[in-house]
C-alpha cells in the first residue's frame, strides 16, 4: 500500500499542553511520526495541491488566524506557544474582535492545542498527505495511507482543539466528492469521538459519518458523540455514533464496527475514508480501551472485506514505543 509523509510535518512541537489542572509535556510529538516511519519504512512525499482543498472545508479568517496568529501573539509579548484561555461561550454576541486573545477562544475548542510559528507548515503538509493518498485511492489503488500529523479529526471548519488543525478526513472527502467520488462514508476509530467531522458533514446527505469511540459521558471531547446525535436537514440519519464504555476490548470493539459497516453498506460509498486512531491501544497513556496490537489486523481486514476503495488518515495513538506496530498491523489488514 502507498503511504504519504512530509517531513515538514514533524515541525509543530509546542512545549506543553494544560491537562486535568496541570501543563504537561504535549502529547501530540513529532516522535509519534517518527515512531511510524520506522515501521513502515519511507513513505512518499505528497505533491503540493494548494491551499483550494483546504479552503473548500475550512473558513478563511480561521485559516488566517492559523498562519498569523503565533506572529501576533509574539508581536503582542506574549512568552510561550498561542493558546486560548477565554471562549466566546453560548449567548454571548458574535463580535467580529481583533484582539488576538478574543481570536485564540474564537477559533478554539480548547486550551490543549497551542499553536507554534511552524503549526501552519505542519498541519498543510499533513492535508496535502492526505490528498495525495486520495490521488492514489482515485488513480486505482485499492487503499491507500496518509501519516497526518497533526491529526484532524477534532478541527471543525472554524476552530481546533484535541491536537488538530485542519480537518484531513474532511478536506479528503470534499476533494473526492469534488473529483466525482460520491458518496463518501468516513469511518472513525479513534479512542476519541471526531466532533470536527461530524459538525462539518452533520447537514449533508452525501457523506455518512460513523464513530465508535469512548462515551463522551466519561471521555474527550465530552459535548459531541452522543448516541442521539444523528446530523440534521439533509444530512438526517447520515451521523452515526456508537460510544463504548471505556475498558472495552476486541470483541465488543468488533461489534460495534459490524453494526457501522452495515450502515455504511447500506449508503453504499463510491469511497470509504478511515480515522484510524492507534489511541484505542490497551496500553495508551491518554485513554483506555483494551485493544491488543494483534486486533489491529482483525479489524482492518473486517473493513477491508467490505470492498470499497479505502483511504486510511492518521488520527491519534500516544504510545510511541506501540505506535508502529500498531499501525503497521492495521494496514496489514488491508
Ligand atoms: N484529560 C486525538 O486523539 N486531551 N486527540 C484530553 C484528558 C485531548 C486527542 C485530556 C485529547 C485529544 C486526535
Ligand atoms: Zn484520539
Amino acid at each position: 500500500m502507498r503511504g504519504f509523509f512530509d517531513p515538514r510535518q514533524r515541525a509543530h512541537a509546542p512545549a506543553q499542553e494544560l491537562h486535568n489542572g496541570g501543563f504537561v509535556a504535549y502529547a501530540e510529538t513529532p516522535a509519534r511520526a517518527d515512531a511510524i516511519l520506522a515501521a513502515l519504512g519511507p513513505l512518499e512525499t505528497p505533491a503540493d495541491r494548494g491551499e483550494a482543498p483546504i479552503l473548500a472545508v475550512h473558513d478563511a479568517a480561521y485559516v488566517d488566524f492559523l498562519k498569523t496568529g503565533p506572529a501576533r501573539w509574539k508581536a503582542a509579548g506574549r512568552p510561550g506557544d498561542l493558546v486560548g484561555y477565554i471562549w466566546p461561550i453560548v449567548g454571548r454576541r458574535p463580535l467580529a474582535l481583533d484582539r488576538i486573545d478574543a481570536l485564540a477562544g474564537r477559533f478554539s475548542l480548547d486550551a490543549a492545542t497551542p499553536l507554534t510559528a511552524d503549526t501552519w507548515t505542519s498541519a498543510y503538509w499533513s492535508a496535502q498527505s492526505v490528498l495525495a493518498a486520495l490521488d492514489a485511492v482515485l488513480g486505482g489503488d485499492r487503499a491507500a495511507f496518509a501519516l497526518c500529523r497533526p491529526p484532524g479529526h477534532h478541527a471543525g471548519r472554524d476552530y481546533l482543539g484535541g491536537y488538530c488543525h485542519l480537518n484531513t478526513a474532511a478536506i479528503a472527502a470534499q476533494a473526492a466528492i469534488f473529483g466525482g467520488m460520491a458518496p463518501v462514508a468516513i469511518l472513525d476509530v479513534d479512542y476519541h469521538h471526531g466532533n470536527g467531522t461530524q459538525d462539518i458533514f452533520w447537514n449533508r446527505g452525501d457523506v455518512f459519518f460513523a464513530s465508535l469511540h469512548a462515551d463522551p459521558a466519561t471521555d474527550y471531547p465530552f459535548y459531541w458523540g452522543h448516541a442521539d446525535e444523528t446530523g440534521e436537514g439533509a444530512g438526517d440519519g447520515t451521523t452515526l455514533n456508537l460510544p463504548l464504555p471505556q475498558g472495552t476490548t476486541r470483541d465488543a470493539f468488533r461489534a460495534a464496527l459490524a453494526t457501522a459497516l452495515d450502515r455504511i453498506a447500506r449508503f453504499a460509498p463510491d469511497l470509504l475514508i478511515v480515522s484510524y486512531g492507534a489511541d484505542t491501544w490497551a496500553g495508551d497513556p491518554i485513554s483506555r480501551f483494551g485493544i491488543e496490537t494483534a486486533d489491529y489486523r482483525l479489524l482492518a481486514a473486517d473493513i477491508a472485506a467490505c470492498g470499497w476503495p479505502t483511504l486510511i488518515a492518521m488520527e491519534g495513538g500516544y504510545a510511541c514505543d506501540a505506535l508502529g506496530a500498531n499501525v503497521a498491523g492495521f494496514l496489514s489488514g488491508f
